[in-house]
């Protein structure tokens, strides 16, 4: 009675209050109007935004703290960070004194010695553990540098390994032998590529008017330039024989790689002896060998060749078709001119940057880059224990099909070029990170000018999900958690192709990999009167046409990397999780040996699960039909329930490689073959693939099959090779420009915590009756400064 008397008694007054409320509520609001509009006014003409003046009407907002999350970045205190560009000085200095290089110049000719790349090499992971483990001495910083030894005879390539850098200990240590290295075997550089120019010249001088009658007026060097990289140099580590394609000119004086042009030839390229190369085998859409410009010249002049004419004021249109620019011509799309959602940073960053060391709420690791291999990360740990020894990106394989003389059988292994070292890639803030980010830099040696170089390649950030990682609802309660996670991402630019890697660190000890790929396409040209292509003038078997002239070439995108799990320890074991189904005997039997199927299950047929400890060293691949879950665990760690403690190596979707043993590319590209690979960890197994045998697919002597050699791995030291990728089929949407399409992994916790791993974080929770509640963290609202302008050069 009383209650409910005094809860009328209060909501009486409640309504007279509102009452109250609205009438002064709506004076306020007069008011607050007023002043608004006065405010407004003297802002707009004044162009002065003073947010503490502004009074009731518009809530006060400041400025978001800025904390820098930056401790230190000396880099070269740090056993994993990439090298500086004082050590690479440095050791270009000591390879020059050592007389293995003669001068430090820019290369002129094929016949001398210089470094082609130079990265972090790094250390022993015994002594490196020992150090971090053990209070062991500090291993120091070395780098591995790799050198083209045109002035050697016979000429090869040599790759060393000098340190302790900083200094003045440093020795030079050959990781390969004399000779081990053929140098027809050797990846693409700029001295080569200015001999090779060199040597078409007089072709394309006898060739003129064909080019010009064929190719919409063209004169060479003016309008077009050749291609050299279409795929390997040599099937025998020996040979070398460049086949070189004609194009437009694109951006910056590179080839438009969209608007090839049919006309095609091979330079016998070997040694450093340029006066003996000659061109050979050329073809003019797709007709020939000629074995040489002149009789190509001669067949097209006494008209015994089907012939080409692209149609008139084609060449001027080239640039505009693939400038990736908005076309004004286009009306915008409603809104678009307002500025898109963002995120920020309310309360400053919540990681450190120490060296090279990162920590981000409970996750602590170290950055590390190679120009060759890309973006790398060590010493991974969550709450204090380790998982992971090394992730690093290794190879990214795109093999091609197409039917175009020069154009057909491409391969890259773009780990040969360099991951890092195509082009200095600078990172776009706004587009690749948000304004907030940390962005650290990645070092490489330039190869054309002798010289080390960095740029802004890396941004750390913490992201916010919007999404929760974990939600529930019940009668009695509401509760969540918002998803975010720390990305380090990296950029990167080879060739066409732009590859985006970037690392996820999750609240609950999930850990992301993935890989996104950009950029332009591929082409080759398009003939309509092809006479392999049937009635339908729009395909071909290596993809559609996309444009006037160009059709966009099948491919695959592989990507491999190197995962060396350490569940808390080396001593690691790989398990299967089998998926079955079969009968409920089936199930039991697996664990005891029962004659009858128990009588309460309801049907005779179920699914369940069966482990298998790999053994010895095995390659595996997915399959939609056979699903199995892979672990690795350390038999000796044990969770609250007794369970071995581990994590789970999961890829996202994925493409498989689908080319046989009979593509002679194959062994050498062996690692495509699997999406795991398990391998006992060696110092002399680095990479999953090497950096020549793209160019010795003969023999190749780097890949990851001969490292599947039957060793056993049971509580060893584990490598775990994981390669995801995808195919591509360019459609119309893919010009001018391919949007981004991802693929990866994940490492996922497996019995690794006694319970889910985020109840230490504040989160959202409400109990019905509103008495518990509690939330994130909540600063005050703010704005986040600007505080590096958008435009890079204005
Ligand atoms: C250069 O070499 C000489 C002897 O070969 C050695 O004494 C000197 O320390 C070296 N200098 C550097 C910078 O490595
Ligand atoms: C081109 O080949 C033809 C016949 O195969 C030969 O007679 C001619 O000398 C060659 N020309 C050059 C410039 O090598
Ligand atoms: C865009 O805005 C205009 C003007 O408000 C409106 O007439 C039109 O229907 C809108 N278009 C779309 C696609 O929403
Ligand atoms: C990063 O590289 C840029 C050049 O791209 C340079 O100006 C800057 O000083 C470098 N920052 C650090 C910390 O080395
Ligand atoms: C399983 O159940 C089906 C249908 O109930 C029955 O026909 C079959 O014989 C059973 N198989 C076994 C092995 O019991
Ligand atoms: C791998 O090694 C085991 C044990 O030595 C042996 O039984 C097996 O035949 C080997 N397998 C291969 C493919 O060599
Ligand atoms: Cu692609």
């Amino acid at each position: 009675m009383v209650t409910e008397s005094s809860k009328k008694t209060t909501l009486a007054d409640r309504l007279k209050t509102v009452g109250c409320c609205q009438i002064i509520g709506a004076v306020i609001f007069a008011l607050g109007l007023v002043v608004g509009l006065v405010i407004g006014l003297y802002v707009h003409q004044n162009r002065i935004f003073q947010s503490h003046n502004i009074g009731s009407t518009v809530r006060p907002v400041s400025q978001c703290p800025s904390t820098n999350p930056v401790i230190h970045l000396d880099f070269e205190s740090s056993l994993f960070a990439p090298l500086t560009v004082r050590e690479m000085t440095q050791v270009a200095q000591i390879l020059l004194n050592e007389s293995i290089i003669m001068s430090l110049d820019e290369p002129t000719g094929l016949t001398q010695n210089f470094i082609t790349s130079m990265y972090l090499h790094p250390p022993l992971k015994a002594m490196a553990l020992k150090y971090l483990d053990d209070d062991g001495p500090n291993v120091g910083r070395y780098a591995k540098v790799h050198v083209q030894r045109g002035a050697t005879s016979p000429p090869d390539v040599m790759e060393y390994k000098v340190g302790p850098l900083g200094g003045n200990k440093a020795t030079i240590t050959p990781l390969t032998k004399a000779g081990d290295i053929h140098f027809n075997a050797r990846p693409y550089e700029k001295v080569e590529i200015a001999n090779l120019n060199n040597a078409i010249k007089k072709d394309m001088h006898i060739l003129a008017s064909l080019i010009a009658e064929s190719f919409d007026g063209a004169v060479y060097p003016r309008d077009i330039t050749a291609f050299f990289f279409n795929g390997a140099a040599g099937f025998r580590a020996e040979e070398r024989e460049t086949r070189f394609v004609i194009g437009f000119w694109g951006f910056e004086n590179k080839i438009d790689l969209f608007h090839l042009l049919p006309l095609s030839g091979t330079i016998h390229s070997p040694g450093t002896d340029t006066s003996q190369w000659y061109t050979h085998t050329f073809y003019y859409l797709n007709q020939g060998p000629y074995k040489n410009a002149s009789e190509l010249m001669d067949s097209y002049r006494r008209n015994n060749i089907r012939k080409i004419k692209l149609s008139d004021g084609y060449k001027d249109t080239t640039r505009n078709r693939l400038f990736p620019k908005r076309d004004d011509r286009k009306p915008r799309r409603n809104f678009s001119h307002r500025q898109g959602s963002i995120s920020y940073q309310p309360d400053g960053a919540r990681y450190t940057i120490a060296g090279s060391k990162i920590s981000w709420m409970g996750w602590e690791f170290y950055l590390s880059a190679s120009q060759m291999r890309g973006l790398s990360l060590f010493d991974i740990r969550f709450k204090g224990d380790r998982v992971v020894y090394e992730l690093s990106s290794n190879e990214v394989v795109v093999t091609y099909a197409n039917d175009g003389s020069a154009q057909n059988g491409i391969i890259y292994t773009d780990a040969s070029f360099g991951l890092l070292s195509g082009h200095p890639v600078t990172i776009l803030r706004d587009v690749d990170c948000p304004q907030y980010a940390t962005v650290l830099n990645t070092t490489f040696w330039s190869s054309a000018t002798q010289k080390p170089g960095q740029y802004q390649s890396i941004c750390i950030f913490e992201a916010d999900g919007q999404e929760p990682l974990w939600r529930h609802n019940d009668d009695s309660f509401a509760a969540g958690l918002r998803n975010r996670y720390l990305v380090v991402r990296m950029p990167t630019a080879v060739g066409n192709y732009d590859y985006i890697f970037e690392y996820h660190f999750y609240l609950d000890g999930n850990l992301y990999t993935t890989v996104s790929a950009t950029g332009y396409i591929h082409t080759a040209f398009w003939d309509a009167h092809n006479p392999h292509i049937g009635n339908d003038k729009t395909k071909t078997p290596f993809g559609y046409r996309v444009s006037d002239y160009s059709m966009g070439a099948i491919h695959d995108h592989t990507f491999g990397f190197k995962v060396d799990m350490d569940v808390i320890s080396t001593s690691n074991t790989f398990k299967l999780i089998r998926w079955r189904a079969g009968s409920i005997l089936d199930a039991f039997k697996t664990q005891v040996d029962i004659q009858e199927q128990p009588p309460y299950f309801v049907y005779n047929q179920t699914r369940y699960i069966e482990w298998e400890t790999l053994q010895r060293e095995r390659g595996m691949k997915l399959s939609y039909d056979e699903q199995n879950v892979w672990i690795v665990v350390n038999d000796k760690e044990k969770n609250k329930w007794g369970v071995e403690r581990g994590y789970q190596i999961a890829p996202m979707k994925t493409a498989a490689q689908t080319l046989t043993e009979a593509h002679p590319a194959l062994s050498a590209l062996s690692f495509t073959k699997y999406h795991c690979a398990v391998t006992k960890r060696k110092e002399d197994e680095q990479y999953l693939t090497s950096t020549y045998d793209i160019n010795r697919m003969a023999n190749p002597k780097g890949h990851l099959d001969l490292m599947l050699d039957n060793e056993s791995i049971i509580d060893q030291d584990l490598v775990t090779w994981v390669t995801v990728g995808f195919v591509h089929v360019p459609t119309s949407e893919d010009v001018p420009m391919t949007t981004s399409v991802k693929t990866g992994f994940l490492l996922r916790p497996f019995n690794f915590f006694d319970n889910t791993a985020v109840f230490d974080m504040p989160e959202y929770y409400e109990s019905a009756d509103h008495k518990d509640y509690t939330h994130e963290p909540e600063a005050e609202a703010c704005y986040e400064a600007k505080y590096r302008k958008f435009c890079k050069y204005c």
